[in-house]
């Protein structure tokens, strides 16, 4: 069926001829077809109308040839269709004008019927599917719930989540009835976006490096254990907690295919904390897109190099930045599928 299947061969922990790559955050800002529909239409106009969605989720495929199309939505469609307000500010980013601050507020939110609601998140898949033709998979994907409860609580985003880790601090019980709604919530959610065709799903633990070893597992990894042990069955399912290094181990434990790290800890290293029977996805610094093209060729041979052969998806270990130039981003992709490991 998929014509390039290196992405989830990859994750199934199998020989590939060469490392797969695709660049978190590929669908936007950096890219000027994004910026034509940008102008035209809403935010969440676009994640919710499926041909726009589509047409954002194929352009990093037709323009910088990344081995993986990501659904373009954003991890904020669950805490709306929750039932909280979320609006996004030209500029400034995600703003929730009634957020959760007390035990009474969670009134306010739900476990929706998650067919009902995020119908249109699963009509964009099953469009997106058809229009890859096979090319290449599609990875689906969903917020932590630890780092949607830092929307949800602190209202907009924060350098430090400072209000989201009070509200668990001085509040735990309800922080924990609201932790277990996101994930029950997830859980169903991105069964149903791997049952309209996403080949594989992330679960982005944005902020999960806010938090210290011991909170990290009480606040954030045993709820990304609930929804891991009821995917990773279906599909293959990656775990990204930015800052996290720290609980590594713990993270492989969960039985994840995939676990993403950022550019602060040596590839060597989270292999030694990771272990062997699971791959490892980035961990390019994403700033580094902005050096001339010869130093990010450099660069990418470097870390490729680093992470040696197998187990291994090319990446930032985060987002794409908006001032990226597309030639820049094509020659991060073009380096790695250029790379041959000496075998
Ligand atoms: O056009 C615009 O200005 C909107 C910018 C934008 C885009 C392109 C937002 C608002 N969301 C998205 C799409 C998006 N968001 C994708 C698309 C698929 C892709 O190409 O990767 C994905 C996977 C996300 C996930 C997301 N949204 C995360 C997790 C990943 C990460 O970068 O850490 C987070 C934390 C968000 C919240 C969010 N939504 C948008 C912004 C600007 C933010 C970050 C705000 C903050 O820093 O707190």
């Amino acid at each position: 069926m998929l014509k390039n299947d290196l992405l989830l061969r990859t994750l199934r922990g199998e020989k590939t001829e060469r490392t797969p790559v695709w660049m978190m955050r590929q669908a936007g800002r950096y890219l000027p077809q994004y910026m034509v529909l940008r102008e035209k239409y809403g935010f969440f106009e676009r994640c919710q109308t499926p041909e726009l969605a589509c047409q954002i989720t194929l352009q990093p495929v037709d323009i910088v040839g990344v081995d993986a199309a990501i659904l373009f939505s954003d991890i904020l469609v669950v805490p709306q269709a929750m039932g909280l307000e979320v609006q996004l500010i030209e500029s400034k980013g995600p703003f929730l004008p009634n957020p959760i601050k007390t035990a009474n507020d969670l009134s306010r939110v739900r476990v929706p019927d998650v067919h009902e609601s995020l119908a249109y998140v699963f009509d964009a898949i099953t469009l997106i599917k058809k229009e890859l033709n096979g090319r290449v998979p599609l990875i689906g994907f969903a917020g932590a719930p630890w780092t949607l409860l830092c929307y949800m609580v602190q209202g907009k985003g924060s350098k430090t989540f400072d209000e989201a880790k009070a509200f668990c601090y001085t509040q735990p019980e309800t922080a924990h009835r609201l932790l277990q709604m996101i994930t029950d919530t997830t859980i169903e959610y991105l069964k149903a976006q791997i049952e309209a065709g996403a080949d594989t799903v992330q679960i982005f633990d944005s902020w999960g490096g806010l938090l210290g070893p011991e909170d990290f597992e009480a606040i954030s990894l045993r709820y990304i254990r609930q929804i891991v042990a009821a995917l990773k069955d279906l599909a293959p399912v990656i775990v990204f907690a930015k800052g996290a290094w720290h609980s590594l181990d713990a993270m492989a434990a969960t039985g994840a295919h995939g676990l993403g790290i950022d550019w602060c800890i040596k590839p060597q290293l989270a292999r030694q904390f990771a272990g062997n029977g699971i791959t490892l996805q980035g961990n390019f610094d994403p700033a580094k897109l902005l050096s001339p093209i010869p130093v990010i060729e450099k660069e990418v041979k470097a870390m490729l190099d680093a992470f040696g052969p197998g187990n291994h998806i090319a990446n930032l270990g985060h987002g794409i930045l908006p001032n990226v130039p597309v030639d820049h981003a094509r020659a991060f992709v073009d380096s790695v599928k250029n790379y041959r490991h000496n075998l």
